[in-house]
């Protein structure tokens, strides 16, 4: 299991960067130690359908999981991530799965989480077996990272159509609303997890969608994937327009239940997914938008990954083009090194996986020689002495080097891991540190042997 899991994700990820280079034409221009694209944001694994949440300092970001070679939305399981500075993202594992729900046969597709009564509530679209439809459940947990459990013991509405979005209008009243072909909404009760009244549909009109030619069954530009929220007074409605390829477009209303006007694209079509999903927050003034394209290596409309941008609202609430970028979003502030940091908090890993760790979250496995994992804006200040590690390894170990500003750049310590005996069998190890001063990008590069050399859980500067 371990072997093969790890396979994949040696030829994906250590690929990549070159891959990137490549389809941008930059491989003879670029020097060794250039400050790489950090976008998509996520790199271990193929994600898709992100939906952020803001709570209490940090962003969450729900996705999906493309399974590695899929040829289909072959999607198992729902995976939570989370931020404090949108560039460096720490991996909170997959606490919602197809198994959570005894109803649900297949299809973890694209959901999103809300927080109300201390909870979070996560809305998603799976098969129901019994039926064979597509319907969507929700979940509910104490915490933002779960682990979450089936609220309902059976889905919550029904109608073989997908992708909830979910918001709390400022009276109160919780709307849910999701579809393709169809739009669809009810009136949550203040539960959340039953509501008021029947599903009402909402009418497609050319006037509130635009217009599609070439499609009677279809006559306005709504796909799937809706995203609803309010900013300003202002309700929108952001989603997947046209199909195939899709592009992201918006309307808005002054209501919750519409009418709604059309108000544009926001982003074309691009980035060899066919499918895109959309999910917007603020977030310490800034405003952000989460996508999914297919920029991975092995990347493409089944092999997904999640990206995000910043943007800026025009006058009126206007949301302008936005571009899919390999940069993404700005660094907000910096990483603090002097607390305990999770290896599985990355701005862009090379050949490297994650899994739970038996000491709680997740750690960093698949090690193998020259793999690596980029921390983006650590602020080291005045300088670091001492670097500190929590790792195992079944195998004989290797070396865990600190490099700044690329992965082969300015060595400042080398930690020598040893073998403790199994792959979740931790101890700690310390090396000095030395030139780790301002604040700069952290690598942490693994060399040694042949084989996968050991496991991170976290590590810590003094
Ligand atoms: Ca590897
Ligand atoms: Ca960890």
């Amino acid at each position: 299991m371990r072997v093969a899991l790890r396979l994949p994700a040696t030829a994906r990820a250590g690929r990549a960067i070159a891959g990137v280079l490549v389809l941008l034409g930059l491989v003879a221009f670029l020097p060794a130690h250039a400050a790489r694209a950090d976008n998509p944001i996520i790199q271990t694994i193929y994600t898709a359908d992100p939906a952020p949440l803001v709570h209490n300092g940090r962003v969450y970001l729900y996705t999906g999981h493309d399974e590695d070679g899929s040829t289909w939305f072959t999607m198992k399981e729902w995976r939570v991530w989370s931020s404090t500075d949108m560039v460096n993202w720490t991996d909170h594992g997959s606490p919602l799965s197809l198994t959570t729900f005894s109803w649900a046969k297949s299809d973890a597709w694209a959901g999103q989480a809300i927080r109300r009564n201390g909870k979070f509530y996560w809305y998603v679209p799976t098969t129901n077996r019994a039926t064979g439809r597509m319907a969507i459940g929700v979940a509910v947990s104490d915490s933002p990272t779960g682990p979450f459990k089936d609220a309902l013991g059976r889905p919550l509405v029904e109608n073989g159509e997908i992708d909830p979005t979910v918001f709390i209008d400022d009276d109160g009243q919780a709307y849910l609303y999701w579809g393709n072909p169809n739009l669809w909404y009810v009136k949550l009760n203040a539960d959340m997890i039953s509501y008021s009244g029947s599903a009402t549909q909402i009418p497609l009109t050319t006037a509130g969608f635009g217009t599609r030619t070439g499609d009677a069954n279809r006559p306005t530009l709504f796909e799937e994937g809706p995203w609803v929220y309010k900013r300003n007074g202002l309700y929108y409605i952001v989603f997947a327009a046209k199909c195939c390829s899709e592009f992201i477009a918006y309307s808005t209303a002054t209501s919750p239940t519409g009418p709604w006007t059309y108000r544009g694209t926001i982003m074309p079509t691009q980035g060899s997914s066919f499918t895109n999903h959309v999910g917007i927050v603020d977030y310490q003034g800034g405003s952000y938008f989460f996508y999914h394209n297919g920029a991975l290596t092995g990347g493409g409309g089944f092999t997904r990954s999640v990206a995000v941008e910043k943007f800026t609202y025009g006058s009126g609430g206007t949301i302008p083009t936005i571009n899919m970028t390999t940069s993404g979003a700005p660094q907000v502030g910096t990483l603090n090194p002097y607390v305990r940091q999770e290896a599985e908090t990355i701005a862009w890993a090379s050949g490297v996986e994650t899994e739970t760790s038996s000491e709680g979250g997740m750690n960093v496995g698949w090690i193998e020689n020259g793999d690596y994992v980029k921390v983006k804006g650590v602020a080291f200040g005045a300088g670091a002495r001492t670097f500190t590690a929590r790792v195992a390894a079944a195998s004989s170990g290797g070396r865990l080097e600190l490099r700044l500003d690329g992965v082969n750049g300015a060595a400042a310590g080398t930690c020598t891991v040893p073998g403790t005996g199994g792959w979740q069998t931790w101890t700690t190890v310390s090396c000095s540190v030395t030139g780790a001063t301002g604040t700069r990008d952290l690598y942490l590069k693994f060399t040694g042997g042949s084989g996968y050399l050991f496991n991170v859980d976290w590590w810590q500067f003094s």
